[in-house]
């Protein structure tokens, strides 16, 4: 269209002139005002919320809406009040019912005078827990029980994930690692069987066929705030205990936390596929936060070493800001044991391990992109005098043996930006109402 017959476009009907130059300024206004931010609280709570047989979870939260651990787990969520909240340790159940559940007669009750907390949008899917691989995995000489699961678990789903948040979740582009399998990443660190000479042996290679990397699952989960996008990226790595000399869970952990390393790193997650085929990791460009129980202290505890460094010490993390307590610090002195040797700031602690084994660790973590700048971030672990303490409280817990972690983190709100040939229409749209007023203005109106 030439310039002219734009112009002669704009100026021949008053009332679109009007409505054109009036959106062409609004337009402007927005694409010229200052960057706005929204303050979002993410959080990451290893709840506990998972129970030893299928459907028990349902019982508890439909049956009983005063079951006391939800009521404690649900309270501690109500005081922290988070935008976006993981929940691991929360046994799948299909269609969302367990998450609804918990969302309406615990979430949506305010417990012990705390305000109740809405979540409109909830995601959860299958978990590689309790899965039957028909394999002998943990080659104990039988098949079948929770170790020789695709994930440990007693039942299909056990131990699973919850995704709660406020802001509107992108369905459509979610996508999840759950079926990729370990054998696919390249240098995988596949345990070895110390029995025989050959290396990397402890799966045959029918085992390989069928052993998946994730032993929950790996969600890629976008959420919409205020038209920017930020990725929760969760997962709940294997401990890395409860194995023998071969290290097979430590070495699942260490491989699972690289999973998220290897997709935000620009050139590194291209052997990723996802779980409907699609191949590539996270844009360079995209802003994330990192959530779950990872399993692993950058100091202490029995991870693979340089497990969580995988994250902590990638540029594209944010750590300006660690997640501290009170109550981590008192806990680790009045529990004493091997709290006592351990490297790690016991103020960074989320989880409250028996103090003869592993003691207190740092596990739980909320990890920002570094565009993504970190206002405040705490773990929930009040001191013993402090009213809410009941809520942690010591073993055995009346919620977790893990700590809530969060993290308030700003979000740039996305700057409308006008595609340059239109920027210049616009313009036009004003020159033509500026034109169309000066050739109007000494005529009477009607004319
Ligand atoms: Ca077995
Ligand atoms: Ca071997
Ligand atoms: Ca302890």
């Amino acid at each position: 269209m030439k310039v002219s017959s734009v112009i002669d476009f704009l100026v021949r009907d008053r009332s679109r002139v009007g409505l054109t130059a009036m959106g062409t300024i609004g337009i402007l206004a927005i694409a010229s005002g200052p960057m706005q931010a929204a303050n979002l609280r993410f959080a990451s709570f290893n709840a506990s919320l998972n129970r030893n047989t299928e459907g028990q979870l349902i019982t508890d939260l439909l049956s009983a809406p005063d079951n006391d651990q939800a009521q404690a787990v649900a309270e501690i969520i109500q005081r922290v009040n988070p935008d976006v909240l993981l929940i691991n340790e929360f046994d799948y159940v299909e269609n969302g019912t367990a998450a609804e559940l918990f969302q309406e007669n615990y979430l949506s009750v305010g417990q012990n005078g705390a305000t109740p907390v809405e979540y409109q949008y909830r995601y959860v899917a299958p978990s590689n827990t309790g899965i039957p691989s028909g394999f002998d995995l943990d080659n104990n000489g039988s098949v079948g029980g929770p170790n020789d699961a695709l994930g440990f678990g007693l039942f299909p789903g056990q131990y699973g994930m919850a995704l709660y948040s406020k802001y509107p979740i992108l369905t459509e582009e979610i996508r999840t690692f759950q079926k990729f399998l370990w054998k696919d990443m390249p240098n995988a660190l596949l345990p070895d069987n110390p029995a025989t000479p050959e290396p990397q042996d402890w799966y045959s290679e029918e085992e390989l066929d069928v052993v998946r990397l994730s032993s929950k699952s790996h969600w890629d989960v976008p959420i919409e705030v205020d038209g920017s996008v930020v990725h929760a990226l969760v997962s709940h790595p294997t401990p890395p205990v409860f194995d023998g000399l071969e290290d097979r869970n430590g070495r699942r952990n260490f491989d699972e936390i690289r999973l998220w390393a290897d997709y935000i790193t620009p050139g590194q997650g291209d052997y990723i596929y996802d779980d409907s085929g699609t191949v590539g990791g996270l844009g360079a460009d995209k802003s994330f936060v990192i959530m779950g129980d990872q399993n692993a202290d950058p100091f202490d505890g029995d991870s693979y070493p340089g497990a969580i460094q995988q994250l902590l010490n990638n540029p594209r993390v944010n750590t300006s800001v660690t997640p501290s307590s009170l109550g981590g610090v008192q806990q680790a002195s009045l529990q004493g044991g091997v709290n006592l040797n351990h490297q790690g700031n016991p103020a960074f602690d989320t989880a409250d391990f028996a103090d003869n084994s592993s003691g207190n660790l740092r596990v739980d973590y909320v990890l920002p992109s570094q565009d993504l700048e970190i206002v405040d971030a705490a773990v929930f672990w009040p001191k013993s005098d402090d009213p809410q303490f009941p809520l942690v409280g010591t073993f055995p817990f009346p919620s977790s043996d893990h700590r809530l972690v969060w993290a308030d983190v700003e979000v740039q709100q996305e700057q409308v930006s006008v595609p340059e040939p239109y920027v210049g229409l616009f313009s036009l749209g004003i020159l033509g109402l500026v034109g169309y007023r000066y050739r109007r203005k000494p005529c009477p109106e009607g004319r």
